[in-house]
């Protein structure tokens, strides 16, 4: 029985902590696929279509990731479970990345910055915390993590779910229904969806437009964006056009249409954006393997896996 590592660049990692925890187990590198029957499991991310559905062994996919896109894209996914990672290192990871953008914004960190390379003492009003209302696109694990995270700070925060729920100190919106009354009602918008059919393009103008205008005096110029869930769900053309138009205050953003972010972007130079390089939560070769070790043996057990997704939501 053998586990097949498909990753592009930290395949080798991978492969070395898992077979560091269980040298017992053969662990084989894509594209070198050896002997096809022998492979058991897959530790996948961003597979090749078709890579997948050519394993005629295969019993699990674990998902080198939280997010799942990466595999559901691929029409010929074979019929196994799938279960995505979900860890403590990374959800720890994209609650201090959620706090540090909101932090920088609320504190108009952007135009401190700007006013330093001209050497401009220039005094900004700022909100105080209790006046802003930070919106989460996404009440999952790190949608969640990001709510308690940013509570001791003293926001108002909501957030919006596919279907109801409820979370300690927050006010909960869910499903295209109750879209409006979310952004209306948001200052700072924090983005933890997956990408799916029914998210895909979804932070676009038209939703820019709705999200809150009230008491700029007293909260922010304008709304803030906070991407670190999919590129995909994002228009990264009406996020400049939102912002040259004053629809948007700021942008912080993890995750672009295309990665790496193209060169010629003027989402890379624009005073109020910051760009990171899809790293708000690293997924650790230590944590993946532990994790995909603990999966394949409660496999092997019959156990119930955890974190199983589901290919008709698609996550
Ligand atoms: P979960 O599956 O735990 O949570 C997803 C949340 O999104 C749920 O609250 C779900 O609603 C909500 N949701 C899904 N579809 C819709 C919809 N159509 N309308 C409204 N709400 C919807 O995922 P995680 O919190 O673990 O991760 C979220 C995403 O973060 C990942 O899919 C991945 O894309 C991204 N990510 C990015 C990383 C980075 O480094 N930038 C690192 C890790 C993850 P409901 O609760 O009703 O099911
Ligand atoms: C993930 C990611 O989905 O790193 O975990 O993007």
């Amino acid at each position: 029985m053998a586990l097949l590592v498909i990753s592009s660049s930290r395949a080798h990692q991978f492969a070395a902590s898992v077979h560091e925890l269980d040298p017992s187990l053969e662990v084989r590198i894509a594209p070198a696929l050896g002997k096809l029957d022998d492979i058991r499991y897959a530790l996948a991310w961003q597979p090749p279509p078709g890579m997948l559905s050519a394993l005629p062994k295969l019993e699990l996919v674990v998902s080198i990731g939280a997010g799942v896109d990466h595999l559901l894209h691929d029409p010929s996914l074979p019929d196994v479970p799938i279960v995505r990672f979900v860890d403590p290192d990374l959800t720890q990871r994209m609650c201090t990345y959620i706090v540090l953008n909101v932090l920088y914004h609320h504190r108009r960190m952007c135009e401190f910055r700007e006013l330093q390379s001209t050497k401009m003492w220039t005094y900004l009003p700022e909100a105080a915390a209790h006046k802003l209302r930070v919106g989460i696109m996404g009440l999952g694990v790190l949608g969640r993590a990001a709510a308690d995270s940013l509570r001791p700070f003293g926001y108002c925060l909501r957030a919006w779910s596919r279907a109801p729920k409820s979370h300690c100190g927050v006010a909960t919106y869910a499903g295209a229904e109750e879209l409006d009354a979310f952004l209306a009602a948001t200052d700072i918008l924090a983005v933890l969806l997956p990408l799916t059919s029914a998210t895909r393009g979804i932070l676009n103008r038209p939703l820019f437009t709705k999200l809150s205008r009230n008491g700029r005096d007293e909260r922010l110029p304008g709304p803030v964006l906070i991407n670190a869930g999919r590129g995909g769900l994002q228009i990264d053309a009406d996020i400049l056009a939102s912002l040259n138009a004053g629809e948007l205050y700021a942008a912080s953003l993890d995750v672009f249409q295309s990665e790496p972010l193209a060169r010629t972007s003027e989402l890379w130079a624009h005073p109020r954006v910051v760009v990171t390089p899809h790293n708000a939560a690293e997924s650790t070769p230590e944590a993946i393997a532990h994790y995909a070790l603990a999966q394949i043996g409660a496999h092997k057990r019959g156990e119930p896996l955890s974190n199983l997704i589901d290919r008709i939501r698609g996550y």
